[in-house]
């Protein structure tokens, strides 16, 4: 009797297809995302506030945005005063505790940019956690004389 296998098997496919559920709001937020466009090239930097109001840590495990063909979270860091910046991921961030992502420090790299971004613009930025699902968050296009 194979005839009962297919739909049994179809069925198991199913339940691993369907979505975790009952994920718990991550207890990670972002607050003023916004991102620095420089007109002419395909990358990007964006920043961001995050704060973690939950009772665990939360790790960002890694960045997306359907903008972009690669986004990463790279560090900024002077070295015999030059400026460079190197991949930082994951990110820990503690309970209670405030990270942000500003000029010079922590930020989001976006390469490979689908469109020249023009101030105003808004670009999400899809944030992995690490066990916690995602959080996207709407980072609005700064012009490149703006702070
Ligand atoms: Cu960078």
């Amino acid at each position: 009797m194979r005839v009962g296998v297919l739909p049994a098997a179809c069925l198991a496919l199913l339940s691993l297809l369907a979505p975790a559920g009952a994920a718990q709001p991550p207890a990670l937020s972002a607050q003023d995302a916004w991102i620095r466009a420089t007109p002419g090239v395909d990358v990007a930097a964006a920043y961001l506030t995050l704060h973690n109001g939950g009772t665990q840590v939360v790790v960002l495990s890694g960045v997306s945005s359907p903008e972009a063909a690669s986004a990463m979270l790279h560090e900024t860091r002077i070295v015999n005063g030059q400026s460079t910046m190197r991949p930082h991921e994951p990110l820990r961030i503690a309970p209670g505790e405030t990270v942000r992502l500003a000029p010079g420090g922590l930020h989001i790299m976006l390469h490979n940019l689908k469109r020249p971004l023009a101030a105003g613009d808004e670009v999400p930025l899809v944030l992995l956690l690490e066990g916690a699902g995602n959080l996207t968050v709407m980072a609005r296009v700064r012009p490149l004389d703006g702070e």
